[in-house]
């Protein structure tokens, strides 16, 4: 196996042996033939649309799901990847025999076996390191773990009955190219396209999550459990959310967010049920402590999934595109309505969540909240009370150095209010930081992929002000990655010409110094170095 695609990746360089999030080295392999696979049912869908043939909208799911299952932390499952395999092999060769010129197909668009041992095998050939030249596999790695990000964000509207064609188009046409002899400018073009579906695909989740829950609300979130038995949810799927809420209404049993999954709490479709208490804990990495003494079961609705405990793995349930060996899988496809009775009915045998934390937090400000606050907002930019705002959006994750942004959020000037999502907030969501004329000093919008009203309310701001570009506001970024979600995010803001983006707690294993060079270059994209130097240079 060789992954590199994470912040936690072995010495900085990449998993070889195992993965230390603790994936399998035959799980790497299976992932990496999963890709190859879809690679090859979008040569062939590819083919099909050049013929002027439709597509069903069901092949661009499953490519989505595909990639999605890749992700860091979201499936552990050999079985799973298998199935996922051989079904992805199964449809493109019903596919491929409907294409007329077959010429132009080689490599996985061909590619047929059955064979479990064989599978494992190709799959140990089709990884990152099958490119040989490191610029070229950097770029399409990096193009690579976008999609897999734009893919899990795709997903999640998909689950809500959003649809962009456009945007499984590119995922496809982009996968075709990474098997393409490219130039290195061609592939930065294709990176910096990739962060532009990624702008798009934030948006149709934003539509998607917005139309079916309402805008996110200015919202105080309870920390500390009742004394009923509970279900914990984690992830970032509303429509598992939604589900969970309306089948254990009336069960005696009480609802808690987890993680990703807390800005469920600001919706205001889910505030009206009186057994949605609030929210449990912290960062997905905080999981093994906090799972134990939550007491009851818990529902991954995506990643990130720490390999569980023995003590608590058979309360561990997970759906869509998680996975975990032993774990029970609730099923369900897009539009369908999912069961859990089996993770109500076992909730009720449990002892209540131990309380680990006292009082609230508040949040909620997506872009619709942060708006109809803005005449607040700018009049405190005036008179001079908020002197700059601070962009620490992105992931939380366990390595030690991320005490750098507890340390930074805690040093900041009072004057400055720093806007947040993703679950990078957990290192200061709880530090009391105060606020600025009423406005809190953090600003949560909400999941990784609300960094999109992030965006929305930057460019809402440099309107206010008349100003040119984003880059002329009072506006840093200061950006924590862990995953490929966080890729898709970053690409998004390059696209969007974003420059003098701060990004750590290191930088990617999968940029080789080549393609640092151009992004330093481009955009003048720069690793944190201590509080004190990057006060200096963001704030001061
Ligand atoms: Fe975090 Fe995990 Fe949202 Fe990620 S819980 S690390 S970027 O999956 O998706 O912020
Ligand atoms: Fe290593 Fe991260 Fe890949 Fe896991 S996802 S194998 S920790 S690089």
């Amino acid at each position: 196996m060789f992954c590199y695609q994470c912040q936690e990746t072995a010495k900085g360089q990449g998993c070889q042996i195992k993965g230390v999030c603790g994936k399998e080295a035959s799980t790497a392999c299976l992932q990496d033939l999963l890709i190859w696979v879809t690679k090859g049912l979008s040569q062939v869908t590819q083919a099909l649309r050049k013929e002027g043939k439709q597509v069903p909208k069901e092949i661009n799911h499953l490519v989505t799901g595909n990639l999605f299952k890749t992700i860091t932390n979201a499936n552990f499952s050999d079985q799973d990847l298998l199935a996922s395999i051989e079904k992805t092999i199964q449809v493109k060769e019903d596919l491929r025999r409907q294409v007329s010129k077959q010429e132009g197909l080689f490599g996985p668009a061909l590619y047929q076996e059955k064979d479990k041992q064989a599978l494992l095998e190709k799959g140990a050939q089709v990884g990152v390191l099958s490119t040989k030249d490191e610029d070229l596999r950097s770029l399409r790695e990096l193009t690579i773990y976008g999609l897999k990000g734009l893919s899990a964000y795709t997903k999640h509207a998909n689950v809500l009955l959003e649809e962009n064609e456009e945007i499984d188009l590119f995922i496809q046409d982009a996968l075709v190219a990474t098997l393409e002899e490219k130039s290195i400018d061609d592939m930065v073009d294709l990176v910096l396209k990739t962060g532009h579906y990624g702008v798009q695909g934030m948006a149709l989740l934003d539509q998607a999550n917005t139309r079916a829950y309402g805008h996110p609300e200015m919202t105080e979130v309870s920390l500390e459990p009742r004394k009923n038995p509970g279900i914990l949810i984690s992830g970032h799927d509303l429509r598992d959310m939604e589900m969970l809420l309306e089948q254990s209404k009336d069960s005696g049993v009480d609802i808690y967010t987890h993680s990703e999954m807390l800005p469920a709490n600001y919706y205001p479709a889910f505030k009206k049920y009186p057994h949605f208490v609030g929210n449990y804990g912290n960062a997905w990495w905080k999981q093994k402590e906090e799972f134990e003494s939550f007491n009851g079961p818990i529902l991954m609705t995506t990643n990130c999934i720490v390999p569980p405990k023995e003590s608590y793995k058979d309360r561990l349930f997970t759906t869509g595109a998680a996975g975990f060996p032993g774990c029970k899988h609730i099923p369900g496809e897009i539009g369908e309505e999912k069961d859990f009775s089996e993770i109500i009915a076992l909730a009720k045998t449990c002892p209540a969540p131990e309380k680990i934390e006292e009082g609230s937090l508040v949040g909620g400000f997506a872009h619709n909240q942060v708006f109809a606050l803005a005449d607040q907002v700018v009049d405190a930019v005036k008179s001079g009370a908020i002197k700059k705002f601070v962009v620490m959006a992105g992931c939380d994750g366990r390595q030690k150095g991320r005490s750098y942004y507890t340390d930074f959020a805690q040093a900041l000037p009072k004057d400055t209010v720093i806007l947040t999502a993703g679950c990078a907030k957990y290192r200061y969501n709880k530090l009391n930081l105060g606020d600025i004329q009423g406005i809190p000093r953090v600003l949560d919008a909400g999941q990784c992929n609300d960094s999109y009203s992030l965006v929305l309310i930057a460019l809402k701001l440099a309107e206010i002000f008349g100003l040119d570009s984003v880059n002329d506001l009072p506006l840093v970024y200061n950006i924590a990655w862990y995953e490929q979600k966080a890729v898709i995010v970053l690409l998004a803001l390059l696209s969007l010409g974003v420059q003098n983006i701060h990004l750590g707690p290191t930088l990617p294993a999968f940029i080789s110094p080549n393609v640092l060079k151009v992004l330093v270059e481009k955009f003048h994209i720069s690793p944190i170095t201590s509080v004190q130097e990057d006060l200096d240079k963001l704030i001061y």
